[in-house]
């Protein structure tokens, strides 16, 4: 049966409050395909096709034990936001408002990143399949599992059956999207974890099967050089003989290329980016006001990183209820919100194999735009 606790652990509590903000700009930057009401978690599955609730099989998430403690939201805004540079970590956009904002821009013309990997996945995926034939696919930050499904249609073919062990932090998210993969593929044995997958990767339960971990999207790039290596070598740490890793990594291109993905005429990322201080707002009783703050986004070709920030629009004072400082900004001073690292081919090989992964196949979408590497234990 589904379980009552924990809901989503990065967030208390939830609001399905997804309104165009019509205020900043004077017209609606974006509607939800339907009205979004308390079911808004539904909405993922119903987005793609429409199947009967009451069919569907009950799915249970597990929580991930983290291995090391994590900071909590106001531990990470009194290090991130009262320092220099300001900063605060990205996993904070994912409330359900904010995944249904990527959700949404994962569609918008300029951004190219998902629609490139999902084609590319499409491509190869019954030689992943054949080569890594899995008895487990584990999907670090599976989200609405909409582009492994390709992995699942390929095993279908090759009537290769694997588990599946979707990780995310949003509990309504793999529950929605777990009934819907259960319908469409009734050979599917879906057993979600619930937590934060860069805390808790130590503790995800072993199995005695052979493993495919997927990490797409290119999420990768949203830590920095020195977290990505940590980050891989805990993952190398959890993979034994056989297994394989499949990851998903956004290449360097033509900055104008870049710049639009992240700064869409559509106004989406600049909401997306916004969303960050409504969680704020509401999480730890702040009181940003959104309209004094510009969303900026840039391509940095030493880094090779886009850059995302706020940029306060004049100079203000915040306050936190949960916080005893209170929080004064300058007209012009920005929060680096999210940095999108993209890899050169031999970057991102020398970064695997830097965590004791060798690459075994690197596929490249066409025009080089995005990589998925598949790579096992050296
Ligand atoms: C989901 C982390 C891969 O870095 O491109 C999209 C998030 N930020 N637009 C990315 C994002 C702004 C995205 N990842």
């Amino acid at each position: 049966m589904r379980q009552a606790a924990p809901r989503c652990p990065v967030f208390a509590q939830r609001r399905a409050a997804v309104e165009p903000d019509e205020r900043r700009t004077g017209r609606a930057i974006w509607r939800p395909a339907r009205p979004v009401r308390k079911r808004a978690a539904r909405e993922y599955r119903i987005k793609d096709r429409n199947v009967n609730t009451a069919l569907s099989t009950p799915i249970a998430c597990e929580p991930i034990r983290p291995t090391r403690i994590v900071p909590s939201l106001s531990e990470d805004v009194a290090r991130g936001l009262f320092g220099a540079p300001r900063t605060l970590p990205p996993k904070y956009f994912y409330d359900e408002r904010g995944s249904l904002l990527f959700d949404r821009i994962c569609d918008v013309p300029e951004y190219y990143p998902t629609r490139t990997e999902s084609a590319l996945l499409q491509r190869i995926a019954r030689e992943v399949i054949e080569t890594a034939r899995p008895e487990r696919i584990v999907e670090l930050g599976s989200g609405t599992s909409r582009k492994t499904r390709h992995l699942f249609d390929a095993c279908a073919e090759l009537e290769c059956h694997p588990a599946y062990a979707p990780v995310d932090v949003c509990d309504e998210v793999l529950v929605a999207s777990g009934e819907a993969l259960s319908e469409d593929y009734p050979w599917l044995d879906v057993r979600p974890f619930v937590g934060d997958y860069t805390a808790g990767l130590g503790n995800l339960p072993r199995r005695a099967t052979r493993d495919l971990v997927v990490f797409l999207g290119g999420t990768i790039g949203n830590f920095t050089r020195e977290q990505a290596t940590d980050f891989l070598r805990e993952l190398r740490a959890m993979l034994a003989p056989g297994d394989t890793l499949l990851l998903g990594a956004d290449r360097v291109k033509e900055p104008d290329v870049l710049h639009a993905a992240y700064n869409d005429d559509a106004g989406l990322t600049a909401e997306f980016n916004l969303n960050l201080l409504r969680v704020l707002n509401r999480e730890l009783g702040a009181d940003f006001d959104l309209a004094a703050f510009e969303h900026y986004a840039l391509f940095n070709p030493l880094e090779s990183r886009i850059e995302m920030h706020l940029i306060a629009m004049r100079d203000q004072t915040v306050t936190f209820e949960g916080l005893h400082d209170s929080l004064h900004l300058r007209e012009g001073e920005n929060i680096l919100t999210e940095i999108s690292r993209k890899f050169t081919r031999a970057q991102l090989e020398s970064m695997l194999e830097d965590a004791g992964l060798r690459v075994v196949r690197h596929y490249e979408s066409d025009a080089h735009k995005f990589s998925l590497v598949l790579a096992e234990p050296d």
